[in-house]
């Protein structure tokens, strides 16, 4: 069976993890959202792709689940010395990531060129695709008429100004690796990971080449909330800001229209009905993900729901 998954950054990467213990590398691809890359320092910071290859590498820091584990800290506290910029913690392996990325860019490589040829380092075998070699870039708009790149507005400010809109800056020229398009082209099944409807996935299905080539496909969507609430990130609090209640079925409806299959947790059973009358099929299952075990078994049983349905 092959599979194609979308995803964002920490909680897509916990299922993108566990399919890739279900599946062989010739069964999945990953595409991966970049509309949170930002420059700093004069380096480029893909935070999403990092997290999802790290993750897969095994180098993920298991705490915080961005980052690397056994990080250590001695550039960022040398900078904090300095009275430099230190919102956004980048630890010292971590920043090898970026220094590399950087030099390999300069160089005139593309991001999925480059992806591939980290991914070979850490021994990723599973194809890792950023969804633009352009750059898309999120902004978020506030209510008292700020704009926000979108690392200022996660982790500067913590998300907590009230959002207003969010824009895909660049969407209109994102070019998609080809390699991501011809893996959707021959998926049995797309599945939208656990990730953040609004900032993680929005941006890949916005761009026109996968709009295109995911429609007719089998389409599943994991929910990232549970009973209301998001694990990690400001999902629950984006759907009541744009005024819209914070569920799973609000989820479903969000992705109505391509979407063929919903995964709710055994919490949310109750809106299997309503999701259902839209013509979208729904199974309720324990979606929450605490340890690579539970990776392992939630990605097993999507996949088996896949094969039975
Ligand atoms: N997330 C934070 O909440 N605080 C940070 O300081 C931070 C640093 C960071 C450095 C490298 C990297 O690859 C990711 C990092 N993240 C951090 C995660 C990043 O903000 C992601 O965009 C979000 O997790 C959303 O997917």
């Amino acid at each position: 069976m092959k599979i194609v998954a979308l995803a964002g950054g920490v909680g897509g990467a916990k299922l993108v993890h566990g399919l890739a213990q279900c599946l062989n590398p010739d069964e999945l691809s990953v595409i991966v959202n970049t509309g949170d890359d930002f420059e700093h320092f004069g380096l480029y910071i893909s935070p999403d792709l990092d997290t999802v290859c790290y993750t897969l590498a095994g180098l993920a820091n298991p705490l915080t689940g961005w980052g690397r584990e056994n990080e250590t800290w001695h550039t960022l506290e040398e900078i904090k010395r300095l009275g430099g910029i230190s919102w956004f913690n980048l630890g010292d392996l971590d920043l090898a990531t970026h220094l590399e990325r950087t030099r390999l860019m300069k160089e005139g490589n593309s991001l999925s060129e480059i992806t591939t040829r980290l991914c070979q380092q850490w021994n990723v075998r599973i194809p890792v695709y950023p969804m633009s070699n352009s750059p898309v870039q999120t902004f978020i708009h506030t209510r008292d008429g700020k704009e926000l790149v979108f690392q200022e507005y996660f982790v500067k400010y913590a998300f907590e100004p009230p959002i207003q809109s969010i824009e895909f800056r660049g969407i209109g020229s994102a070019k998609v690796p080809q390699k991501a398009l011809d893996a959707i082209k021959d998926a049995d099944c797309i599945i939208i990971c656990p990730s953040n409807p609004f900032v993680s996935i929005d941006p890949i299905l916005s761009i026109d080449s996968v709009k295109k080539s995911i429609r007719g496909k089998r389409v599943l969507a994991v929910s990232p909330l549970i009973a209301g609430k998001a694990l990690k990130g400001p999902a629950a609090k984006m759907f009541r800001e744009l005024g819209i209640p914070s569920t799973s079925n609000e989820v479903a409806r969000h992705y109505r229209g391509i979407l063929t299959d919903f995964i709710l947790d055994n919490a949310d059973e109750d809106q299997i009905a309503s999701i259902e009358a839209w013509g979208i099929m729904c199974r309720a299952l324990n979606i929450f993900m605490p340890d690579q075990n539970e990776r392992k078994r939630l990605a097993s049983e999507v996949l088996t729901y896949i094969n039975k349905t």
